[in-house]
């Protein structure tokens, strides 16, 4: 790259390559994050995979968030997969999460992102009518759906809602889970991964965290779903930086969408509470000693002291103050240094830093578009134009895989994946 930006006619490829990328995923209505590995729709992959539709078909970009919600459940839940079609190239599959609703789905949800991704589609749309119309239409299933998080998720009002899967984190295999799936049962019986057969096993998650994945899966069903039994008995509950950061921030955007169309009902002050809630609770999470942000085991009340990526998506949630907006900034700075790419998922200097295994240290564009965002916004533009311009790179050097490996820039997972298609449509071309 020639100052970090790139010359014309490879930003046209690459725009070129994106675009038909998001194309050839399409399965007609919804983007599958990549063939094979992933046939299904996934609720956070289909939120950002909107942003990348905007730059080519804005009617086509509307239509992946309608078909999301078309899956979302009476209680608001807005369910992590929606299994539209069959297919037998992923496990597990409907039969095995079991749940009976019209579309079938997982039971559990995913990074509530879309209400964020909503109001940039907004802003950005050259189609303003389309755009106002769609977020007519969809703001009251939107307002369920984060209702849904606060009251589902944090019935106690503790002001930190609670997850019940890795899988619902979206961040599979974080070394933040680790102790506190220790403590799950593994299931006992046999089964087949599917995932092991698409990419190599050692950028996979081990069969000893499935075992116990899908022994959850297994207690959601044999607890009917039900949400009072599950909150009360689940021997897995998280406090995940990630789940509450992108929830604050995408309630925040929710609020101001409805503002500025004039949508606003009693409910939206509710949420207002819920965010006031959060932004003191969140302090719960921060350790003094170490000056970093953790996760948190509900059930034993103890911080999962790793140093993740996920902390740092807390100045973009804007649930700092502005001293620990200092001390993130830095910390993001140190992690920006530790690897030769950035922003790696788990700290280089980390004992469980893995670089090709999955989230435990892999980049993500669509965390590092999230991170830079927050940093830019809080006027740190020189760290967010690092990060973006080390985005770029990986996708010149790369092109549009899953994940990279922070120490090579090799692009590890799936190949022609659409949320990195999709960020460097919406934010590196
Ligand atoms: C990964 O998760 C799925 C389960 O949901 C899997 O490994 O089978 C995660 O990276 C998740 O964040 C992502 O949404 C999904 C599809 O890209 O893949």
């Amino acid at each position: 790259t020639i100052n970090g930006k790139l010359d014309a006619a490879t930003a046209a490829s690459l725009t070129d390559l994106a675009t038909k990328t998001l194309i050839a995923n399409d399965l007609g209505g919804y983007t599958v994050p990549t063939h094979g590995l992933y046939p299904f729709q996934w609720n956070w992959d289909s939120a950002i995979t909107a942003l990348g539709w905007m730059k080519s078909d804005e009617r086509r970009a509307w239509q992946e968030i309608d078909v999301l919600f078309s899956g979302q459940w009476d209680d608001g839940m807005v369910p992590h997969i929606l299994f539209h079609k069959d297919s037998t190239t992923y496990f597990p599959g409907p039969d095995v999460w079991g749940s009976d609703k019209k579309i079938k789905s997982t039971s559990i949800s995913q990074p509530p992102v879309v209400a964020t991704v909503m109001k940039e589609m907004l802003a950005s749309a050259q189609d303003k009518t389309l755009a106002e119309q769609k977020v007519k239409a969809l703001f009251s299933k939107v307002v369920d759906y984060h209702l849904w998080w606060y009251n589902d998720r944090d019935p106690e009002n503790t002001g930190l809602v609670v997850t019940y899967h890795p899988w619902e984190s979206g961040m599979d295999n974080s070394p933040s889970w680790d102790d506190a799936l220790e403590a799950v049962p593994g299931v006992d019986w046999e089964y087949t991964r599917r995932d092991t057969s698409h990419v190599d096993s050692s950028q996979r998650p081990h069969k000893s965290e499935y075992d116990r994945f899908l022994y959850l899966v297994d207690f959601f069903k044999r607890n009917n779903f039900d949400s009072k039994v599950i909150y009360e008995t689940c021997p897995y509950k998280m406090n995940d930086l990630g789940i509450i950061a992108i929830l604050h921030r995408a309630t925040k955007d929710l609020l101001k969408m409805g503002e500025q169309l004039d949508l606003n009902d009693a409910r939206t002050d509710y949420l207002a509470q819920r965010l006031e809630l959060t932004q003191t609770a969140v302090n719960t999470l921060w350790c003094e000693q170490s000056e970093y942000f953790y996760c948190k085991n509900v059930l034993t009340n103890s911080l999962a002291k790793v140093k993740t990526s996920a902390a740092l998506l807390t100045v973009y949630a804007g649930l700092t103050s502005d001293e620990q907006t200092h001390i993130i900034k830095t910390a993001t700075e140190d992690f920006i240094e530790s690897s030769k790419f950035s922003v790696a998922s788990t700290h280089p200097k980390e004992d469980k830093y893995e670089p090709q295994r999955y989230w435990r240290g892999p980049i993500w564009l669509h965390i590092n578009w999230m991170i830079a965002t927050g940093l830019k916004e809080a006027g740190f533009v020189t760290t967010a134009e690092k990060i973006q311009d080390d985005t770029r790179d990986l996708v010149l050097k790369s092109g549009y895989y899953e994940y990279f490996n922070p120490e090579t820039g090799a692009g590890c997972g799936g190949k022609d994946f659409s949320w990195t298609a999709a960020i460097a449509l919406h934010w590196l071309l």
